[in-house]
């Protein structure tokens, strides 16, 4: 009785498993982010964008991590977002308008203060 039980739990869990992975996929995007604001400024508009799971930016690389399901957006979508949010996301430049927003340090070329 306890091996059947634990035998569905098993199989429940590789079922869950290869669900998973079928309807998420992982990208990382080269962005100009310089510091925690850029972070907080790309994670928190992206993060809305339909079909993203979950975006990590690392500061000290540039580098952002996106979670994303394959079915509902695509790494170009999810460029365009980062670019809208006022930064470069690989070979996308900045959207002009949302750079012109973005705080004084935040803009490249610029060191921001509060970098870590
Ligand atoms: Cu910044």
């Amino acid at each position: 009785m306890k091996t059947k039980i634990l035998f569905s739990f098993i199989t429940l869990l590789i079922m869950f498993n290869a669900n998973a992975q079928e309807t998420t996929s992982e990208i990382k995007i080269k962005t100009s982010a310089t510091c925690d604001m850029c972070k907080e400024t790309i994670e928190k508009y992206v993060a809305f964008e339909k079909g993203v799971k979950k975006i990590t930016v690392d500061v000290d690389t540039r580098m952002a991590t996106v979670v994303y399901n394959p079915k509902k957006t695509s790494p170009e979508k999810i460029r365009l977002a980062i670019s809208k949010s006022g930064y470069d996301a690989d070979n996308i430049p900045a959207d002009k308008k949302a750079y012109e927003k973005l705080d004084a340090c935040c803009k490249k070329g610029q060191v921001c203060t509060d970098k870590k």
